[in-house]
Protein backbone atom coordinates (compact mmCIF):
# COMPACT_ATOMS: atom_id res chain seq x y z
CA UNK A 1 0.00 0.00 0.00
CA UNK A 2 2.69 2.49 0.81
CA UNK A 3 4.65 1.53 -1.92
CA UNK A 4 2.05 2.57 -4.69
CA UNK A 5 1.95 6.38 -3.74
CA UNK A 6 2.93 7.91 -6.36
CA UNK A 7 3.16 11.76 -5.42
CA UNK A 8 4.21 13.68 -2.05
CA UNK A 9 2.59 17.09 -2.06
CA UNK A 10 2.23 19.08 1.15
CA UNK A 11 4.97 19.74 4.03
CA UNK A 12 3.66 20.26 7.38
CA UNK A 13 6.44 20.01 10.07
CA UNK A 14 6.63 16.41 8.99
CA UNK A 15 3.03 15.24 8.23
CA UNK A 16 3.10 14.86 4.54
CA UNK A 17 -0.24 14.34 2.11
CA UNK A 18 0.00 12.21 -0.49
CA UNK A 19 -1.65 11.51 -3.75
CA UNK A 20 -2.29 7.58 -3.72
CA UNK A 21 -3.18 4.84 -6.45
CA UNK A 22 -4.65 1.57 -5.80
CA UNK A 23 -4.77 1.85 -2.28
CA UNK A 24 -7.57 -0.78 -1.41
CA UNK A 25 -7.54 -3.00 1.39
CA UNK A 26 -7.19 -6.20 0.16
CA UNK A 27 -10.09 -8.70 0.75
CA UNK A 28 -9.81 -11.31 3.49
CA UNK A 29 -10.95 -14.66 3.85
CA UNK A 30 -12.62 -13.89 7.42
CA UNK A 31 -15.01 -15.76 9.79
CA UNK A 32 -15.89 -13.84 13.33
CA UNK A 33 -17.08 -15.55 15.90
CA UNK A 34 -18.84 -13.17 17.84
CA UNK A 35 -19.54 -16.29 20.87
CA UNK A 36 -17.02 -14.94 23.83
CA UNK A 37 -15.05 -16.65 26.07
CA UNK A 38 -15.39 -16.02 29.36
CA UNK A 39 -14.53 -12.82 29.09
CA UNK A 40 -17.41 -10.19 26.83
CA UNK A 41 -15.28 -9.41 23.84
CA UNK A 42 -15.11 -10.30 20.47
CA UNK A 43 -13.40 -12.91 18.57
CA UNK A 44 -12.38 -12.86 14.85
CA UNK A 45 -10.68 -15.60 13.11
CA UNK A 46 -8.86 -15.65 9.88
CA UNK A 47 -8.15 -18.94 8.28
CA UNK A 48 -4.45 -18.24 6.74
CA UNK A 49 -5.16 -18.86 3.58
CA UNK A 50 -3.31 -21.08 0.77
CA UNK A 51 0.21 -19.23 2.07
CA UNK A 52 2.55 -21.22 2.81
CA UNK A 53 3.43 -22.71 6.30
CA UNK A 54 6.43 -20.44 6.82
CA UNK A 55 4.77 -19.15 9.66
CA UNK A 56 5.24 -22.51 11.98
CA UNK A 57 8.68 -24.41 12.72
CA UNK A 58 8.62 -27.89 11.51
CA UNK A 59 4.82 -27.85 10.16
CA UNK A 60 3.54 -26.28 13.52
CA UNK A 61 1.23 -23.19 12.72
CA UNK A 62 1.59 -20.19 15.11
CA UNK A 63 -1.08 -18.61 16.89
CA UNK A 64 -0.94 -14.96 16.67
CA UNK A 65 -3.53 -13.01 18.82
CA UNK A 66 -4.27 -9.40 18.85
CA UNK A 67 -5.65 -7.51 21.45
CA UNK A 68 -6.69 -3.98 20.28
CA UNK A 69 -7.80 -1.47 22.92
CA UNK A 70 -11.50 -2.45 22.86
CA UNK A 71 -14.61 -3.73 20.23
CA UNK A 72 -16.07 -1.95 17.53
CA UNK A 73 -13.75 0.94 16.32
CA UNK A 74 -12.97 0.72 12.90
CA UNK A 75 -9.95 1.60 13.15
CA UNK A 76 -8.29 -1.46 14.29
CA UNK A 77 -10.20 -2.75 12.06
CA UNK A 78 -7.64 -1.63 9.53
CA UNK A 79 -4.54 -2.50 11.84
CA UNK A 80 -6.27 -6.19 11.47
CA UNK A 81 -6.39 -5.95 8.03
CA UNK A 82 -2.78 -5.64 7.55
CA UNK A 83 -2.39 -8.68 10.23
CA UNK A 84 -4.80 -10.76 8.10
CA UNK A 85 -2.38 -9.94 5.02
CA UNK A 86 0.25 -11.13 7.15
CA UNK A 87 -1.31 -14.24 8.17
CA UNK A 88 -2.10 -14.97 4.77
CA UNK A 89 1.46 -14.68 3.52
CA UNK A 90 3.53 -16.33 6.42
CA UNK A 91 0.43 -19.26 7.28
CA UNK A 92 -0.32 -17.70 10.78
CA UNK A 93 -3.64 -18.93 12.47
CA UNK A 94 -4.77 -15.38 13.40
CA UNK A 95 -7.58 -14.42 15.68
CA UNK A 96 -8.68 -11.08 17.57
CA UNK A 97 -10.29 -10.63 20.71
CA UNK A 98 -11.36 -6.94 22.98
CA UNK A 99 -13.00 -5.84 25.65
CA UNK A 100 -16.31 -3.78 25.23
CA UNK A 101 -14.64 -0.72 26.81
CA UNK A 102 -11.13 0.67 26.41
CA UNK A 103 -10.55 0.55 30.16
CA UNK A 104 -7.42 0.45 31.96
CA UNK A 105 -7.77 -2.99 33.08
CA UNK A 106 -10.04 -4.43 30.30
CA UNK A 107 -7.62 -6.32 28.98
CA UNK A 108 -6.23 -8.08 31.86
CA UNK A 109 -8.84 -11.31 31.73
CA UNK A 110 -8.14 -11.56 27.41
CA UNK A 111 -4.10 -11.36 28.27
CA UNK A 112 -4.29 -14.41 30.56
CA UNK A 113 -6.88 -16.14 28.70
CA UNK A 114 -5.20 -15.91 25.60
CA UNK A 115 -1.54 -17.18 27.18
CA UNK A 116 -3.56 -20.21 29.00
CA UNK A 117 -4.99 -20.70 25.16
CA UNK A 118 -1.41 -21.45 24.34
CA UNK A 119 -1.00 -18.62 21.63
CA UNK A 120 2.67 -18.01 20.77
CA UNK A 121 2.81 -14.47 20.40
CA UNK A 122 0.28 -11.45 21.77
CA UNK A 123 0.15 -8.19 19.49
CA UNK A 124 -1.25 -5.62 21.67
CA UNK A 125 -2.60 -1.88 21.47
CA UNK A 126 -2.34 -1.14 25.53
CA UNK A 127 -4.90 0.91 27.08
CA UNK A 128 -2.88 1.78 29.94
CA UNK A 129 0.44 0.77 30.02
CA UNK A 130 0.96 0.65 33.60
CA UNK A 131 -2.09 -1.46 34.37
CA UNK A 132 -1.20 -3.79 31.19
CA UNK A 133 2.32 -3.87 31.87
CA UNK A 134 2.27 -6.80 34.77
CA UNK A 135 0.03 -8.92 32.86
CA UNK A 136 2.47 -9.19 29.82
CA UNK A 137 5.33 -9.46 31.90
CA UNK A 138 4.20 -12.52 33.25
CA UNK A 139 3.29 -13.78 29.65
CA UNK A 140 6.75 -12.91 28.68
CA UNK A 141 8.09 -15.49 31.45
CA UNK A 142 5.84 -18.30 29.39
CA UNK A 143 7.64 -17.58 26.18
CA UNK A 144 5.44 -15.63 24.59
CA UNK A 145 6.11 -13.70 22.41
CA UNK A 146 4.81 -9.54 22.90
CA UNK A 147 4.46 -6.92 20.51
CA UNK A 148 2.90 -3.68 20.62
CA UNK A 149 0.94 -1.97 17.97
CA UNK A 150 -0.05 1.63 17.74
CA UNK A 151 0.42 2.35 21.25
CA UNK A 152 3.22 1.40 23.71
CA UNK A 153 3.98 0.41 27.18
CA UNK A 154 5.43 3.68 27.79
CA UNK A 155 7.82 3.82 30.67
CA UNK A 156 7.20 0.01 30.47
CA UNK A 157 8.81 -1.24 27.47
CA UNK A 158 10.64 -4.07 29.00
CA UNK A 159 7.26 -5.98 29.17
CA UNK A 160 7.38 -6.24 25.52
CA UNK A 161 9.72 -7.46 22.55
CA UNK A 162 8.96 -4.45 20.27
CA UNK A 163 6.84 -1.91 19.91
CA UNK A 164 5.05 -0.83 16.09
CA UNK A 165 4.35 3.15 16.54
CA UNK A 166 2.76 5.31 13.22
CA UNK A 167 5.34 7.68 13.88
CA UNK A 168 7.33 9.63 16.57
CA UNK A 169 4.67 11.31 18.98
CA UNK A 170 6.81 14.40 18.90
CA UNK A 171 6.20 14.75 15.10
CA UNK A 172 2.78 14.36 15.58
CA UNK A 173 2.17 16.51 18.94
CA UNK A 174 3.22 19.14 16.41
CA UNK A 175 2.10 18.72 13.64
CA UNK A 176 -1.59 18.71 15.25
CA UNK A 177 -0.94 22.25 17.07
CA UNK A 178 0.35 22.57 13.38
CA UNK A 179 -2.58 21.75 11.73
CA UNK A 180 -5.13 24.13 14.71
CA UNK A 181 -3.00 26.92 13.93
CA UNK A 182 -3.62 27.08 10.12
CA UNK A 183 -7.54 26.33 10.47
CA UNK A 184 -7.69 29.02 12.81
CA UNK A 185 -5.03 32.01 12.15
CA UNK A 186 -3.26 30.88 14.78
CA UNK A 187 -5.69 32.92 17.06
CA UNK A 188 -8.35 32.28 19.77
CA UNK A 189 -9.15 29.71 22.08
CA UNK A 190 -9.04 25.52 21.32
CA UNK A 191 -9.76 22.42 23.16
CA UNK A 192 -8.56 18.95 22.90
CA UNK A 193 -11.61 16.13 22.92
CA UNK A 194 -9.40 12.53 23.57
CA UNK A 195 -9.81 9.32 24.41
CA UNK A 196 -9.16 7.87 27.95
CA UNK A 197 -7.31 9.76 30.76
CA UNK A 198 -4.60 6.49 30.39
CA UNK A 199 -4.14 6.14 26.78
CA UNK A 200 -0.54 6.09 26.04
CA UNK A 201 -0.50 6.90 22.35
CA UNK A 202 -2.81 10.32 23.40
CA UNK A 203 -1.06 11.12 26.33
CA UNK A 204 2.35 11.08 24.35
CA UNK A 205 1.03 13.54 21.63
CA UNK A 206 -1.13 15.53 23.94
CA UNK A 207 2.01 16.39 26.32
CA UNK A 208 4.05 17.18 22.85
CA UNK A 209 1.25 19.76 21.68
CA UNK A 210 1.94 21.23 25.13
CA UNK A 211 5.26 21.55 24.66
CA UNK A 212 4.89 23.07 20.91
CA UNK A 213 2.62 25.52 22.10
CA UNK A 214 5.30 27.09 24.22
CA UNK A 215 6.55 28.19 20.96
CA UNK A 216 6.14 32.63 19.92
CA UNK A 217 4.42 31.28 16.28
CA UNK A 218 1.48 30.09 18.59
CA UNK A 219 1.09 32.50 21.53
CA UNK A 220 -1.96 33.15 20.45
CA UNK A 221 -3.54 30.12 20.42
CA UNK A 222 -5.10 29.06 23.56
CA UNK A 223 -6.08 25.61 24.80
CA UNK A 224 -8.49 25.85 27.16
CA UNK A 225 -9.85 22.90 28.51
CA UNK A 226 -8.37 18.68 27.60
CA UNK A 227 -11.66 16.09 27.65
CA UNK A 228 -11.97 12.87 27.30
CA UNK A 229 -14.83 10.83 25.36
CA UNK A 230 -12.99 7.28 26.31
CA UNK A 231 -13.15 6.20 22.28
CA UNK A 232 -16.78 5.83 22.98
CA UNK A 233 -18.97 7.90 20.16
CA UNK A 234 -21.72 9.14 23.18
CA UNK A 235 -19.46 10.02 25.56
CA UNK A 236 -17.39 11.65 22.77
CA UNK A 237 -20.16 13.41 21.51
CA UNK A 238 -21.87 14.58 24.99
CA UNK A 239 -17.85 16.16 25.56
CA UNK A 240 -18.46 18.09 22.08
CA UNK A 241 -21.97 19.34 23.02
CA UNK A 242 -20.07 20.66 26.66
CA UNK A 243 -17.80 22.30 25.08
CA UNK A 244 -19.67 24.43 23.03
CA UNK A 245 -22.19 25.36 26.02
CA UNK A 246 -19.13 26.23 28.13
CA UNK A 247 -16.79 27.81 25.62
CA UNK A 248 -18.70 30.24 23.67
CA UNK A 249 -16.08 31.80 22.11
CA UNK A 250 -14.27 28.07 20.80
CA UNK A 251 -12.37 27.99 17.98
CA UNK A 252 -11.32 24.61 17.18
CA UNK A 253 -11.14 21.02 18.88
CA UNK A 254 -8.40 18.72 17.81
CA UNK A 255 -9.19 15.01 18.34
CA UNK A 256 -6.04 13.00 18.45
CA UNK A 257 -8.28 10.12 18.19
CA UNK A 258 -10.57 8.90 15.33
CA UNK A 259 -13.43 7.88 17.37
CA UNK A 260 -13.39 11.33 18.58
CA UNK A 261 -12.79 13.64 16.14
CA UNK A 262 -15.76 11.82 14.46
CA UNK A 263 -18.15 12.38 17.24
CA UNK A 264 -17.14 15.94 17.33
CA UNK A 265 -17.48 16.11 13.34
CA UNK A 266 -21.23 15.11 14.14
CA UNK A 267 -21.59 17.49 16.38
CA UNK A 268 -20.55 20.84 15.35
CA UNK A 269 -22.47 19.51 11.19
CA UNK A 270 -25.77 19.25 13.69
CA UNK A 271 -25.21 22.52 15.41
CA UNK A 272 -24.23 24.31 12.17
CA UNK A 273 -20.93 25.81 13.56
CA UNK A 274 -18.45 24.63 10.99
CA UNK A 275 -17.24 28.07 10.28
CA UNK A 276 -16.92 29.21 13.88
CA UNK A 277 -15.43 25.71 15.23
CA UNK A 278 -12.47 24.12 13.44
CA UNK A 279 -12.51 20.27 14.20
CA UNK A 280 -9.16 18.08 13.02
CA UNK A 281 -7.09 15.46 14.14
CA UNK A 282 -6.33 12.21 13.77
CA UNK A 283 -9.11 10.18 11.93
CA UNK A 284 -10.30 7.58 9.40
CA UNK A 285 -10.60 8.73 5.68
CA UNK A 286 -13.54 6.73 5.23
CA UNK A 287 -15.18 7.86 8.54
CA UNK A 288 -14.50 11.39 7.73
CA UNK A 289 -14.53 11.87 3.77
CA UNK A 290 -18.70 12.81 4.04
CA UNK A 291 -17.56 15.70 6.84
CA UNK A 292 -14.59 16.63 4.64
CA UNK A 293 -16.61 17.13 1.76
CA UNK A 294 -19.73 19.01 2.98
CA UNK A 295 -17.06 21.36 4.67
CA UNK A 296 -17.56 20.43 8.04
CA UNK A 297 -13.74 19.31 8.40
CA UNK A 298 -11.09 21.09 6.57
CA UNK A 299 -8.25 18.91 7.00
CA UNK A 300 -7.17 15.88 9.58
CA UNK A 301 -4.13 14.02 9.54
CA UNK A 302 -3.63 9.68 10.10
CA UNK A 303 -1.06 7.15 8.85
CA UNK A 304 -2.39 3.66 7.44
CA UNK A 305 -3.07 1.76 10.15
CA UNK A 306 -3.17 -1.72 7.95
CA UNK A 307 0.89 -1.00 7.75
CA UNK A 308 1.55 -1.51 11.36
CA UNK A 309 -0.52 -4.23 11.71
CA UNK A 310 1.00 -5.94 8.52
CA UNK A 311 4.64 -5.05 10.48
CA UNK A 312 3.10 -6.57 13.55
CA UNK A 313 2.44 -10.04 12.39
CA UNK A 314 5.68 -10.41 10.13
CA UNK A 315 7.88 -8.99 13.31
CA UNK A 316 6.18 -11.83 15.28
CA UNK A 317 6.46 -14.82 13.17
CA UNK A 318 10.45 -13.55 12.88
CA UNK A 319 10.81 -13.21 16.24
CA UNK A 320 9.47 -16.85 16.86
CA UNK A 321 11.19 -18.28 14.07
CA UNK A 322 14.25 -16.71 15.14
CA UNK A 323 15.17 -14.40 11.92
CA UNK A 324 14.34 -11.70 13.55
CA UNK A 325 16.38 -10.04 16.37
CA UNK A 326 14.37 -7.17 18.57
CA UNK A 327 17.55 -4.99 19.19
CA UNK A 328 18.19 -1.19 18.87
CA UNK A 329 19.53 -0.71 15.06
CA UNK A 330 18.92 -3.73 13.78
CA UNK A 331 17.34 -3.62 10.46
CA UNK A 332 15.16 -6.47 9.02
CA UNK A 333 12.77 -7.53 6.39
CA UNK A 334 9.27 -7.16 6.76
CA UNK A 335 7.47 -8.75 3.73
CA UNK A 336 5.82 -6.30 1.44
CA UNK A 337 6.93 -3.27 3.76
CA UNK A 338 10.68 -4.05 2.85
CA UNK A 339 13.39 -3.27 5.71
CA UNK A 340 12.77 -1.70 8.81
CA UNK A 341 14.69 -0.85 11.58
CA UNK A 342 14.51 -1.32 15.85
CA UNK A 343 14.91 2.18 17.07
CA UNK A 344 15.75 3.27 21.15
CA UNK A 345 13.80 0.59 23.21
CA UNK A 346 12.91 -1.78 19.87
CA UNK A 347 10.65 1.09 18.65
CA UNK A 348 9.67 0.30 14.99
CA UNK A 349 7.84 3.31 13.10
CA UNK A 350 6.10 2.49 9.96
CA UNK A 351 4.65 6.26 8.58
CA UNK A 352 4.10 8.35 6.81
CA UNK A 353 1.43 10.44 8.40
CA UNK A 354 -0.79 11.74 6.13
CA UNK A 355 -2.84 14.90 5.56
CA UNK A 356 -6.10 14.57 3.96
CA UNK A 357 -8.92 17.30 2.43
CA UNK A 358 -11.04 17.92 -0.12
CA UNK A 359 -8.15 17.68 -3.12
CA UNK A 360 -7.09 13.76 -1.71
CA UNK A 361 -9.57 12.03 0.46
CA UNK A 362 -10.88 10.40 -2.25
CA UNK A 363 -7.42 8.39 -2.90
CA UNK A 364 -7.79 6.68 0.33
CA UNK A 365 -9.91 3.75 0.94
CA UNK A 366 -8.87 2.52 4.71
C1 LIG B 1 -8.37 5.78 17.92
C2 LIG B 1 -7.56 4.98 18.91
C3 LIG B 1 -6.18 4.67 18.38
C4 LIG B 1 -5.52 5.89 17.77
C5 LIG B 1 -6.41 6.45 16.69
C6 LIG B 1 -5.80 7.66 16.01
O1 LIG B 1 -8.94 4.94 16.98
O2 LIG B 1 -7.49 5.64 20.12
O3 LIG B 1 -5.37 4.15 19.42
O4 LIG B 1 -4.26 5.62 17.28
O5 LIG B 1 -7.63 6.82 17.28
Amino acid sequence: MTGKYSRRLFLTLGFTSLIVSGCEKGNQNTTTDTSSGSSSGTTTNTSAGTGSNEGGAGGKKYKIVYIPKNTGNPYFGAVEDGLKKAATELGYEYSSVAPATADAGAQIPFIKEQAQRGVDAIIITPNSPEVTARALKEVMAKKIRVITVDADLTGHEDSRDAGILPTDAKTTGQSLVELMSGLTGGKGDFAILSATTDAPNQNQWIKYMKDTLQGPKYKDLKLVDTVYGNDDSQKSQRETEALLTKYPNLRGIVAPTSVGIKAAAQVVEGHKVADKVQVTGLGLPSEMRRFVKNGTVKKFALWNPSDMGYLAGQIAVGLLKGDIKAAPGTTFKAGSLGEHKFGDKNVVITGPPLVFDQANIDQFKF
